[in-house]
């Protein structure tokens, strides 16, 4: 939790492989994508929601493929994951400048938890003069809405604070409801933190749109074989003291720390390739990620000739 959002996760993902590829002194090149297959493998399972990390990864280590030499497969590890930092990088700001676009002069726009660039459509709203407000919830366990508040007051943007279950009560305020995405399944779901689907839902039933903000890396290719997205579950004691929640053995604390918006309650997904409707998702893996199903089937033992 050190590092906070599924895009600055995955380049903090890259950034780690890249020191990693460029301190390992070993001058057997099997030996060195040994380590750093067991580096991504410890990287990865950090943390299992976000798939932004395992596509980031994933993107890097392409990077030692075809070397024959230990040299040659740093210096392309190094590189691709230059590349990949880079371009997230520039992939926030096209969100950013798409996703501002859909706001208008005068709107009041809601977001749930601490996104980068939920918060890039919102801050280049403003920037480009149009006169916003926003409401932004306080993303109980973890208050990441107490660093978005933050944001939002340094960059002068009127902001109303708000417990998350305010939510219902202000939505007839709001103009518009974007928030992130930790991942994008290929039905057009959209994983984010938890509480994100009861206000999409809140938002679909006061018909209120709701924009998703994603980079395409956070679309998760394993869904087209079926794999679900596991749902990161963290420790009671982030909900319930351990002293209180001794003296109660009968009550179990549940902390999930993101749930799954269906398509139908989503407007739009801002991608920095443009706007997509949720169920284009399947477009996005397949031609902007390049992960498609002979890659499935080579990473589940089917051969490429196989007939299935
Ligand atoms: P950006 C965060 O997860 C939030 O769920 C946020 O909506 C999502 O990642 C996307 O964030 P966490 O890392 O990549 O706080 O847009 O658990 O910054």
């Amino acid at each position: 939790m050190e590092v906070r959002g599924a895009g600055r996760i995955a380049r903090a993902a890259a950034e780690a492989l890249r020191d990693h590829a460029a301190s390992v002194r070993s001058s057997d090149v099997a030996a060195f994508r040994q380590e750093m297959e067991r580096a991504a493998a410890t990287l990865v399972a950090t943390r299992p929601t976000a798939v932004s990390l395992p596509n980031a990864v994933h993107i890097v280590m392409a990077g030692l493929e075809h070397a024959s030499t230990t040299e040659e497969a740093r210096e392309g590890l190094i590189h691709r994951a230059a590349r990949f930092i880079q371009s997230s990088q520039h992939a926030v700001e096209k969100i950013s400048g798409f996703g501002a676009r859909h706001i208008r002069d005068g709107d009041t726009i809601l977001t749930h938890c601490n996104s980068e660039v939920a918060l890039g459509c919102i801050i280049e709203a403003h920037r480009s003069g149009k006169e916003i407000e926003v409401f932004a919830t306080e993303v109980r366990p973890r208050n990441q809405g107490l660093i978005t508040i933050r944001t939002l007051n340094d960059a002068g943007i009127k902001t109303n604070f708000i417990v998350d279950s305010a939510v219902r009560s202000y939505i007839h305020d709001v103009d518009l409801v974007i928030v992130g995405a930790d991942a994008v399944t290929v039905n057009g779901a959209v994983v984010n933190k938890i509480g994100t689907s009861q206000v999409a839902h809140t938002a679909a039933e006061a018909r209120v749109s709701v924009l998703v903000a994603a980079e395409t890396y956070k679309f998760a290719p394993q869904t087209i074989m079926g794999d679900l997205i596991r749902i990161e579950e963290r420790e009671a004691n982030e909900v319930l003291a351990d002293e209180i929640a001794r003296t109660l053995p009968n009550v179990t604390v549940r902390n999930p720390a993101f749930d799954v918006t269906p398509a139908e309650y989503i407007d739009l997904i801002v991608t920095e390739q443009g706007a997509i409707p949720p169920q284009m998702a399947y477009i996005i893996i397949r031609e902007y990620l390049g992960w498609g199903i002979e890659e499935f089937h080579e990473s589940i033992g089917i051969g490429a000739n196989h007939d299935e």
